[in-house]
This record gives structure tokens, sequence and C-alpha cells, in this order.
């Protein structure tokens, strides 16, 4: 994707009132190029994000944005009915001048804005238990909002998103092709992933066998895909809404432990540093059970654990197969990056698979 340099004749095309003052690149995701623009109406500051869509991987754009705006309207309706703030509470798209959800510029280059959620953070690392508990609670109330969406409506944008077993084919062929030679550089990493195949078939087996129910997740649900209150800390909302799919919350849940329960940020270089944080574990735990109360099947719960192992080493895969494929997935900003994003995913699985049985006790 090119950087955009100059936002006037995109940001014209929006329904968006006052004087463009300043466009900036925004946030830490690894997908979309996301930006802060900030207008002035009558002498006060109003703020959106800009997102370039990662056009190459939702492809169309135009059933990514369907999903979305089916999923806010839905959310919106419920927050209102509970006497909420749908645009605090919920993403708000602001439309193009003629009605659409997204401006298409050209070939490859497509564009959405949000409202700015103000007063509100979203964290790359856990720096305290009341946060990560909150950020619990909002993806499990999140989840239970969800399972009164109807699944049908709903394209799979990324299909078998989480399909580990088919992950796992993805990232042999990235080792056979080596396009770059890198492979060397990293065998004791394609070991790890290549001897832990027993792992790979778990889940989609149990989802294909109708153990684990498949419902509609938002499947991205790390600790930045979720805004908090600035000053006390309680959930405001849910945003990254991309990849909202058929899935498990085994899938939600693991996502959310992978990241939050690494002390470190994802790309630490220092894995000494990098030990999973089983006190979070249990504290993300006890929230995302209390917001889903009944909203969980035993056989959910059973596999929870496993969800977390499972998402992690899905991840590091992910990044290891990127890093051999030449960086075009995940965003980069230095060399190597993907590589050590990949190595503190596999620190984190070594660790909990120490500690896998007084992960699954903890949930019984
Ligand atoms: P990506 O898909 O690339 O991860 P996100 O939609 O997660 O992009 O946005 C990147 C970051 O931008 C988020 O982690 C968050 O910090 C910020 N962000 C996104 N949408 C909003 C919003 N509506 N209000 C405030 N901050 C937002
Ligand atoms: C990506 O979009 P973002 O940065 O929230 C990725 C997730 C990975 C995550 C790793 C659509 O999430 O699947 O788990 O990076 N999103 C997509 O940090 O592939
Ligand atoms: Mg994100």
């Amino acid at each position: 994707m090119e950087t955009i340099t100059n936002f006037d004749n995109i940001l014209d095309k929006f329904l968006i009132d006052g004087e463009l003052k300043s466009v900036e690149p925004y946030g830490f995701g690894h997908i979309n190029r996301t930006y802060l623009a900030v207008y002035d109406v009558n002498g006060q500051n109003k703020r959106y994000i800009v997102q370039q869509i990662n056009s190459k991987l939702f492809d169309p754009v135009e059933n990514l944005m369907s999903n979305i705006e089916l999923v806010t309207e839905f959310n919106r309706a419920k927050i209102r009915a509970n006497g909420g703030d749908p645009d605090r509470e919920s993403l708000t798209i602001v439309r193009t001048k003629d009605g659409k959800t997204f401006y298409k510029r050209d070939e490859d280059s497509y564009f959405r804005v949000y409202i700015f959620i103000e007063n509100t953070v979203a964290y790359q690392t856990v720096s305290n238990d009341k946060d990560f508990y909150y950020s619990a609670i909002a993806f499990g109330n999140f989840a239970k909002l969800l399972a009164e969406f109807d699944a049908s409506k709903l394209y799979e944008i990324i299909p078998n998103f989480h399909n580990t077993k088919k992950r796992f084919n993805d990232f042999k062929k990235a080792v056979a092709d080596d396009i770059l030679k890198r492979a060397k550089e990293c065998q004791e990493e394609i070991n790890f992933v290549m001897e832990r195949e027993h792992y790979y078939g778990q889940l989609v087996d149990k989802i294909a066998s109708g153990e684990i129910p498949l419902k509609v997740t938002h499947n991205d649900t790390k600790l930045n895909n979720v805004l908090l209150d600035d000053k006390t800390g309680e959930p405001v909302a849910v945003i990254d809404l991309d990849t909202i799919m058929p899935g498990t919350l085994c899938y939600d849940f693991g996502d959310s432990i992978r990241f939050g329960c690494n002390p470190c940020e994802e790309d630490e270089k220092d894995l000494s540093k990098v030990n999973f944080r089983f006190d979070l574990y249990k504290v993300y735990l006890d929230g995302y059970l209390t917001a889903l109360g009944d909203g969980i099947t035993q056989a959910e719960k059973d596999n929870l654990a496993l969800g977390s192992i499972m998402m992690t080493i899905e991840c590091g895969m992910r990044f290891l197969a990127d890093y051999l494929s030449g960086d075009t997935y995940f965003k980069t900003t230095r060399p190597g990056q993907n590589l050590d994003r990949c190595r503190t995913q596999f620190k984190l699985v070594s660790d909990m698979e120490k500690i896998f049985d007084e992960m699954n006790a903890l949930v019984k």
C-alpha cells in the first residue's frame, strides 16, 4: 500500500463538517493503515480515525464493510435500548457524500472513516490487573451480544482464518519455498512448529464434530482492539471489527491471553523478559466468564486453555511464515521484526505447556 501524504482529495468525499487541520499516522495495528484526522469546527477540534483498508486481504471490501455495517448497526440498537451512547460504545461509520460506507479511490485504494472515540485508550501491554479484567468484560459482553446476531448475514471475509490445520499447511509451503533463503537462520523455530503437529487439528476437529459450537466471534481480540476509559479504566468499546466471522469463543479467549499475558511487546528481542503471566490468565478468565455468564457451554470452557496455546502457536507460525515469505502480510518497521514476533509467541507456548494442567484446572 502506498503511503498517503495528501488526504484532501480523499477526505472531501466524506460527510465531515469543518476544516481539515492535520492527518497523522496513528496506532499500532499490523494490517490496515490508520491515521488520526483533526478538523476545526467553529474553533473546536473534532477527531476522526481514517483507515486505508488492506484490500488485498479483505477482498472484496464491499463484503468487509457490509459485515461491519451490519454488526455495528445491531450493536448500536442494543446499546441505545440499554440507555447507552452508541457513538461512544460502538464504532460509528462516517459515510461518504454518496451514502457509502467507504470510498474507493482506485484499484487497491480504499478508505473508511470512523468517529474517534474520545477519552479512551488502547493499550499495547497490560500494566495492571484492572485494565486486563475490564478488557475481558468488554470482549465477554461483546461475545454475548454477538450470540444473538444472525451468522448467515455475514460474509466469511477471510476463509479459514483460525483453521490452524490450514495455517500449518501454509506454513509448510513457506518453508519449502523459502524464497529468500531465510529458513537456515530459523531452523530451531521451524522445528518448534513441526514438533507440535498434534495440536493443529484439535479445535477444528471439535468444531467439525459439533462438540464446540460455531458462533459469531471477533477473532482478533488483542488488548489494543478494545478501548478503555482513560480515567476510570472501564470498558468503552470493542473495535477492529474486520474479522467478525464464524469462530469459537476459544479463539477469542485464546487470542486475548496470547497478547495480554505477555509482559513485553509482541516483538521483544530479549526473550528472558518474555514469561507467561499465569496471574493475568486468572484475571482474564475471571472477567470473561463473569461477563458471559451462561453464554458459554461446558465444552467451550473445557477448551479455553487449549485455545490459548493454539492461538499463540498459530500466531507464531503466521509470523514465521511471513518472515520466510518476505514480510508481505504483517506490517514491519524494522528487519527481522516478524522473526522476533514469532520467537515471543513460541516462548509463551513453551511456558504454557509447562503449566497446562494448572491452566485447565483453574477453568474447572
Ligand atoms: P488494524 O486493523 O490495523 O489493527 P485498528 O482498527 O485496530 O487497525 O486501529 C488501530 C488503532 O487505532 C487501534 O488499536 C486504536 O488505538 C485506534 N483506533 C481505531 N479505531 C478507533 C476509534 N474509533 N476511536 C479511537 N481509537 C481508534
Ligand atoms: C493482526 O489487525 P491487528 O493488528 O489487530 C492480525 C491478527 C494477529 C495480530 C497479531 C486480520 O491484528 O490475526 O493475531 O495482527 N489480523 C489479521 O498481533 O490478520
Ligand atoms: Mg487492530
